[in-house]
């Protein structure tokens, strides 16, 4: 009788299944539609009814997914979905960090569709990846971070895999962790990027903020940094963002940074970098990549993850690296075997587009040179929007204000501290999607919409509390 019932719930699920009345098929009740009809088809099973097992026959046909509850629209992600439904002629996506042309489209690297033709050209095939994916992308994604002449890659104490891009990086890290530093905890900034959490959560990895954003000075809270890094229980794992942190766009100084070190070796931390601004932040590679290098040049063991969603535009393409630098070339190889262990029943093996792309880029130094230009401009645009912007508010705000943490802030985002209820204002009078945090996307904002939105931060910072 069981196997009758659960076979009926399964079938109601069926598109192809008759609707209005019960079939047999080979042997078997097969009900589908709604309850009503369900029902009806029960009658004909006088001994299913009285069975212990139909009230969650039933309950199943109402649906089995019935105790899922609605999932909240990702906070970032979200913003986009909200933005396309809005009619307004004058609306503004500053939600998701996604580089846009100063006509506010989205931009695909002149170098990208270089790599592409290449690919095609070479009639390149689309053959499994190995597990830890292409090998020419993972030399060139530790070469990129760290430096071609590293003698971390030298002595082979680097294990690199391509990941899923940041994300999917940050979750084999995460993965890693779980498995093999059992109760370990994870320090994050608070705030940080908000999927961090999920990350953590998803993967079942304790973690703790630590303090970082400074409301009073809009500014880095460095004395409740370094103290809390320094209460964390020893051997703890400290999320950094290598640059351009999100969603403040406050990093620490090259000095401070030193002092980050310090005490993260002081109490045998293992920093975990996220490096998804690599090249964005400064326009410079080496520039961006200064904290890792600082870390590494020490000695110390550190994970990074990295992404080419920014600096390459390959949103779509999910191409990124998880990258652990350890003591030892024997440690670096079992950590490499572990992390190929962990991805292959995730997702068995990464894209190959994304990953040809920035080995093609990287590997080529004609194409690797434009791209440097390209990134330039792209660091560039955002930086003129940014002084822009501050130009506009402070030439229409005379309340006092003190707007300069926008020129101070570097990257994709100005965290502009409005609370919820002015970024809702935000959106709601002015159409200016952004996050509920207050943070906006100045890579989604161009020149000429400057003047609109600082019209609406203004209206939003004075006129709601
Ligand atoms: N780490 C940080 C600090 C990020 O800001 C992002 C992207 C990632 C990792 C992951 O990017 P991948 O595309 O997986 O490489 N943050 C953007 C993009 C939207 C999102 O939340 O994924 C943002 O708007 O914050």
């Amino acid at each position: 009788m069981a196997s009758s019932v659960l076979s009926a719930a399964s079938h109601s699920f069926s598109p192809s299944s008759s609707l209005c009345s019960r079939q047999t098929h080979k042997g078997k009740p097969k009900i589908g539609g709604n309850t009503l009809r369900f029902n009806k088809g029960l009658n004909s099973f006088p001994h299913a009814r009285s069975s212990g097992r139909i009230s969650m026959a039933v309950a199943v046909n109402v649906s089995r997914f019935e105790g899922i509850p609605m999932a909240p629209p990702d906070p970032i992600l979200g913003v986009s979905e909200a933005f396309k439904a809005d009619t307004s002629d004058v609306k503004l996506n500053l939600g998701v960090g996604a580089y846009r042309t100063e006509e506010l489209q989205p931009y695909v690297l002149n170098v990208v569709k270089k790599a592409e033709n290449l690919m095609l050209e070479r009639g390149d095939n689309k053959e499994y990846l190995p597990i830890e994916g292409l090998a020419a992308f993972n030399k060139a994604t530790a070469e990129l971070l760290l430096g071609a002449g590293n003698p971390a890659i030298k002595q082979q104490r680097v294990a690199t895999v391509q990941g899923l891009s940041g994300t999917g990086s940050l979750r084999l890290g995460a993965a890693l962790i779980e498995r093999y530093f059992a109760g370990a905890k994870v320090l994050i900034s608070a705030p940080t990027w908000g999927n961090h959490k999920n990350i953590f959560n998803d993967a079942r990895v304790p973690w703790s903020e630590y303090r970082y954003y400074d409301p009073k000075t809009v500014g880095l809270d460095f004395e409740g940094m370094i103290e809390d890094i320094k209460s964390a229980p020893e051997g703890s794992f400290v999320v950094l963002h290598g640059c351009a942190h999100n969603p403040t766009g406050i990093d620490p100084t090259p000095e401070q940074w030193e002092k980050i070190a310090d005490v993260i070796q002081e109490k045998n931390h293992i920093p975990f970098f996220d490096v998804a601004y690599q090249g964005f932040a400064s326009g410079s590679l080496d520039e961006d990549a200064a904290s890792v290098r600082l870390f590494v040049a020490r000695g110390m063991e550190v994970l990074v993850a990295q992404s080419y969603s920014k600096n390459l535009g390959l949103y779509a393409e999910r191409i990124g690296a998880i990258n652990v630098i350890s003591s030892s070339p024997e440690s670096a190889a079992r950590v490499k075997s572990q992390l190929k262990r962990l991805a292959r029943p995730m997702y068995s093996n990464p894209p190959v587009h994304g990953a040809r792309i920035v080995a093609d880029v990287v590997g080529n130094p004609v194409l690797f040179n434009e791209w440097k230009a390209e990134m330039e401009m792209m660091a560039g645009r955002i930086k003129n929007v940014r002084q822009q912007l501050y130009n506009s508010i402070t030439s229409k705000d005379n309340s006092g204000k003190d707007w300069s943490f926008i020129l101070k802030q570097i990257g994709m985002f100005s965290f502009t501290g409005l609370n919820k209820d002015q970024s809702d204002n935000m959106t709601n009078k002015w159409h200016v999607y952004m996050t509920k945090d207050g943070r906006i996307s100045l890579a989604g904002l161009s020149l000429a919409k400057c003047e609109y939105l600082a019209d609406a931060i203004i209206d939003s910072y004075h006129n709601v509390s």
